[in-house]
């Protein structure tokens, strides 16, 4: 997933200093090469690179974060409140007004999962939104792009406009706003055609549907996977067509990510949404300021949350929530965790949003997950009650019992009393830092 090596350089780097009460102003330098390294290993644009730390520097030195009384903490806060400028600053809400009808325009090149994005925002606004939305079918260039929209129209359980008659793009709108004129949906999704390069015919086809529907929204789907290339797309329809927004897909398959944080610098067109796999519920909006958390290492607790709250029982994940807000954290909260991330799909991603729990994530694939859910549960079950409240009790004789009753050995009893005991470390912090980060709260 996009973002990972990125997140992971970037708690290292925290992590060198957490220990310590005063960094010098060469530590700082320092710190900030090991940064720099990171942003430009994530693909992240140069010019974007350099006056992100610029600003960076010149705050740190400014807030006198050389001799704060916990610097690591400060930087980070630092860091954090730079990232989400440059990945914003505004949360994209699709909160529109009961009754307002919003007409939302999907471009961009060939194969760049315009189609797909339209269905899942289309999903999307229907089931968490109470919006009505309807599909229009305005791919006239190949005959099956129509099929593809209707099946995904049916998947989502959203009306689709088709005509499979018509050849003009534009005569297709205007006669599926004559269709839907009366009718009470409130949410109308156009998806286009693509090319493979921007080309004139595209952009006139697109400019007159353009002027005609005066959409609200204007979404540009980028494929994560073209890395620098986004930039020059989104300058280059961006010229014709005022985008409103990105669509950044396919991030499931990226390691990298630098594009999404170059692009709203470079282009000022905000990502509003992130495709993370092929299904209709594979989309997240883009909340810059949970993605600065998640990527300074401090996880993305609300995102989890919300996931848990649609799959699971909203108490029990409300309690867990409040007590780690509370900063408690024992065995038993873990064993909540594990039980609740296997009812939850992707533990890969689960896990990135847990604090301290993203170092987990890189040691498994989903594959492995179940196997490894079930060796952490088995540990935890074969401890005493006790024990599960203060970990400090397991001795080398009580470890050894409990891989005798999980049925694994003591190394991996001692792997996960030391994931214990670094998620709590961190629960620790984000209790302190949870009233300045807003992203947390
Ligand atoms: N892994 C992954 N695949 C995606 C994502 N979004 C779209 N795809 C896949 O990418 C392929 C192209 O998606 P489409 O939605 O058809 O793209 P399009 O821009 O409409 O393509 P054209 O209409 O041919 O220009 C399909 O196989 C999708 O399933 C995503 O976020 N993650
Ligand atoms: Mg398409």
């Amino acid at each position: 997933m996009a973002f990972d090596k990125l997140t992971e350089a970037l708690s290292a780097t925290f992590k060198k200093i957490t220990k310590q009460d005063r960094i010098s102003d060469k530590h700082l330098d320092t710190l900030l090469s090991d940064v720099r390294l990171a942003l430009l290993d994530a693909d992240v644009n140069t010019k974007v690179v350099n006056e992100f730390l610029t600003k960076i520097h010149d705050q740190a030195l400014n807030q006198k974060i050389l001799s704060s009384l916990k610097p690591n903490e400060a930087l980070m806060k630092l860091v954090y409140d730079e990232l989400v400028l440059l990945l914003g600053p505004e949360t994209p809400d699709f909160d529109w007004p009961k009754g307002q009808r919003k007409i939302v325009l999907f471009v961009g090149l060939q194969g760049t999962g315009k189609t797909t994005s339209a269905a899942k925002l289309a999903k999307y606004l229907k089931e968490k939104k109470d919006r009505k939305p309807i599909l229009v079918a305005a791919d006239l260039a190949r005959p099956a792009a129509i099929d593809q929209l209707e099946i995904l129209g049916q998947q989502a359980h959203v009306d689709v406009y088709a005509d499979k008659n018509e050849k003009n793009a534009l005569s297709l709108v205007k006669a599926a706003m004559k269709h839907i004129n009366g009718k009470d949906y409130d949410t109308i999704l156009v998806d286009t055609a693509g090319r493979l390069a921007i080309d004139e015919a595209l952009m006139q086809e697109l400019n007159s549907i353009f002027d005609f529907l005066r959409p609200d929204e204007v979404l540009l789907t980028v494929d994560a996977l073209s890395g620098q290339d986004v930039i020059h797309t989104a300058d280059g329809f961006n010229k014709t067509l005022k985008l409103s927004g990105l669509i950044v897909t396919k991030f499931d398959a990226d390691a990298k990510g630098g594009a999404v944080l170059s692009v709203k610098a470079l282009t000022g067109v905000p990502v509003k949404l992130v495709g993370t796999g092929e299904k209709l519920d594979d989309t997240d909006i883009f909340y810059p300021d949970r993605m600065a958390n998640r990527l300074i290492g401090m996880g993305d607790l609300m995102s989890l949350v919300e996931q848990a709250q649609s799959k699971l029982d909203v108490e029990a994940s409300e309690r867990s929530m409040q007590r780690m807000m509370d900063g408690i954290f024992t065995f038993d909260d873990m064993l909540e965790q594990f039980n609740q991330l296997s009812k939850m799909g992707s533990l890969q991603n689960m896990l990135k949003m847990i604090p301290g729990a993203s170092q987990l994530a890189g040691q498994v694939n989903d594959q492995d997950s179940n196997a490894m859910i079930k060796k952490n549960r088995a540990i935890i079950y074969s401890m005493t009650k006790e024990e599960r409240n203060d970990p400090s009790l397991l001795r080398a004789s009580r470890k050894n019992r409990i891989a005798k009753g999980s049925g694994t050995s003591v190394t991996e009893v001692n792997r996960l009393i030391n994931q214990f005991e670094k998620a709590k470390e961190q629960m620790r912090m984000l209790k302190r830092m949870s009233k300045q980060f807003p992203g947390l709260k």
